[in-house]
């Protein structure tokens, strides 16, 4: 096994012990701000999402989320793409705990 992989794993186990179920309810959160319905997150719905989370500057928190998380560079996050959002928010500590 790579040593990135084992990182990676220890990485999830460390994050899951503490929060088993709050990366499952920031994906749903960030998908429920899809208020046009096209599957992707503009900077003006994932900026209401970091608002329902709590942020304090939600303008500038969706702008450095789409920086880190928008791996293609179409200004959106697509699901696939949402994986990384996920990291970022919990990374910063929005959680459900
Ligand atoms: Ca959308
Ligand atoms: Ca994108």
């Amino acid at each position: 096994m790579a040593w990135g992989k084992i990182q990676k794993a220890l990485k999830w186990v460390v994050k899951s012990k503490k929060n088993p179920l709050s990366e499952e309810q920031l994906r749903n959160t960030f998908m429920a701000h899809d208020k046009n319905g096209d599957g992707h997150l503009d900077k003006e719905e994932l900026k209401e999402a970091f608002r329902a989370l709590g942020a304090r500057i939600p303008c500038y928190r969706a702008g450095r989320a789409i920086y880190y998380s928008d791996i293609d560079l179409d200004g959106t996050i697509n699901e696939d793409e949402i994986d990384h959002l996920v990291s970022y928010a919990t990374h910063y500590g929005y959680s459900f705990n």
